[in-house]
């Protein structure tokens, strides 16, 4: 799926986040930003010992990275030039805060990204694997949340959500659907 938001793109395939040629690609990270599996994993796998530096580095200056805010690095070996990094909120019922956390994730990563004038970026599913956040639940928030910000925020080209697998592309198409066809 293709549509103009504001004077952007909102793309939803399904892919691996690895291989995009945006300028930036968030990591969907925990607070310790010394990878880990998932998407975490590929990426650091596939970009090469640079990030993790840098992530170290990044730690070293100011410690643990709370949930639901971002950093940056640089891309290393990937087409990417930049990696943001977040921390999203482990599922744990829906009463917790969780919504608002995962809102803030993607909220800070925009913002960074905004901040370094960068122009297209790629985004995975954050919270949806380990983390537990249930996808369609998900979906609805990430989508709302990307598609508020670049309405009123004019710096993006291109924003691109990265789904793994069928499944996660359905769900994320029909919450498309959803907060586009039912007002609030
Ligand atoms: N490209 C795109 N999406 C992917 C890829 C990929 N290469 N690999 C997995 N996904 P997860 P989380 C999907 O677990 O839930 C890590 O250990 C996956 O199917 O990567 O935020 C970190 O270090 C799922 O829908 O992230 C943290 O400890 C989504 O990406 C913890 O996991 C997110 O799954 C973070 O958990």
């Amino acid at each position: 799926m293709e549509e103009p938001v504001g004077k952007a793109v909102l793309k939803i395939i399904a892919g691996d986040i690895t291989t995009q040629d945006t300028e930036a690609i968030v990591n969907a990270a925990n607070s310790g930003l010394m990878g880990g599996g998932g998407v975490d994993g590929a990426i650091h796998r596939a970009g090469g010992p640079r990030i993790l530096e840098e992530c170290k580095e990044i730690r070293a200056r100011q410690g643990k990275l709370p949930t639901g805010k971002a950093v940056i690095t640089g891309g290393g070996r990937l087409k990417a030039r930049y990696v943001i990094h977040t921390v999203g909120p482990v599922w744990s019922g829906g009463n917790r805060g969780e919504d608002e956390l995962l809102r803030s994730a993607y909220l800070s990563s925009l913002s960074l990204a905004k901040e370094r004038g960068i122009r297209s970026i790629s985004f995975p599913s954050i919270s949806t694997g380990v983390y537990g956040f249930p996808m369609h639940r998900a979906a609805r928030i990430a989508l709302r949340t990307v598609r508020d910000f670049i309405s009123t925020n004019t710096g993006f080209d291109e924003v691109r959500f990265v789904l793994f697998g069928d499944h996660a592309l359905k769900e994320f198409l029909s919450a498309w659907e959803e907060i586009t066809t039912v007002p609030g």
